[in-house]
């Protein structure tokens, strides 16, 4: 079978992403989406801080780099500069639930017509796994080494619920990009279930886009790495606790892009 080749990636980059880490699917699902649409020529993707910056190594598109929480900004801007682009960012749950929580809330409430992609991994994954925002209660980081206790920390921020109270968005979905382990006789497999939903909602979210509306979709991920979890361990994680404390599902599509 012939693998075709995105035009959208540079041929031949070394994967620098953790094994297991879905962040390269992320990447893989926006690069098939920009195709699909056939705006590769006009797709300008801002790199936020965390791991989803090291798309800029893969990513054959025009990129901006922002500074920790700015990406949203710096989104406005190029879209008020140049109308035509299509412009997206993917944000860590740290960069756009911590340091710039702000700018995420005023990019909602204006409505320009951007996309912000939240890979939600639920910990500072790039600097170590410290907690963020996100952290589940009794989720072991670097900074809460006996686990979170909402008691002290209060319970994790929850992106689709604050956003839903902007007019100015006018896609919002969560969805489980992490795939399900499947126990068979004889063998581990993984669900492909997760991947199709995911590229659909990236689909969507840009086609919002281009019919002049603010979009966001957030993915629940995992960082074995950082949670100190086997590769099947943290994406049973996801399903088991992660996707039971953020339920997926489609929060708005006024569109209706969805149909
Ligand atoms: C102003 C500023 N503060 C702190 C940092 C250090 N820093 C780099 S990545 C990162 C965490 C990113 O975590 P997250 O957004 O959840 O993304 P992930 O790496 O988990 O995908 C931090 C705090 C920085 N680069 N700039
Ligand atoms: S540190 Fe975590 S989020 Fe970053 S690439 Fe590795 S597994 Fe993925």
């Amino acid at each position: 079978m012939e693998v075709k080749q995105l035009s959208t990636f540079f041929p031949n980059a070394a994967n620098t992403y953790c094994p297991g880490c879905e962040h390269g699917l992320l990447l893989k699902f926006i690069g098939m989406a920009l195709e699909e649409l056939g705006v590769v020529d006009r797709a300008v993707m801002v790199g936020s801080v965390g791991c989803s910056t090291l798309a800029y190594k893969f990513i054959n598109v025009d990129y901006v780099q922002a500074p920790h929480g700015r990406a949203p900004s710096i989104m406005q801007a190029i879209k008020l500069l140049e109308p035509e682009s299509v412009v997206f960012a993917i944000q860590g749950d740290g960069d756009a639930l911590s340091i710039g929580l702000q700018e995420l809330i005023n990019a909602a409430n204006r409505g320009i017509p951007v996309t912000v992609f939240l890979y939600n991994n639920m910990v500072f994954g790039m600097t170590g796994g410290q907690m963020a925002p996100t952290t589940p209660n009794g989720l072991k980081t670097t900074t809460t080494p006996g686990g979170i206790r909402y008691k002290y920390l209060g319970p994790p921020l929850d992106a689709c619920k604050i956003l839903s109270g902007f007019d100015g968005v006018k896609y919002l979905k969560r969805v489980i990009i992490t795939p399900r382990p499947i126990y068979t006789k004889d063998r581990l497999m993984y669900s492909s279930k997760e991947a199709i939903e995911s590229y659909r909602a990236v689909l969507n979210a840009l086609k919002t886009q281009l019919n002049g509306g603010f979009s966001f979709v957030e993915f629940l991920g995992t960082c074995n790495v950082n949670w100190k979890m086997t590769i099947e361990e943290s994406k049973k994680y996801v399903h088991e606790v992660t996707a039971k404390m953020f339920r997926p599902g489609l929060c708005r599509d006024e569109f209706g892009v969805e149909k």
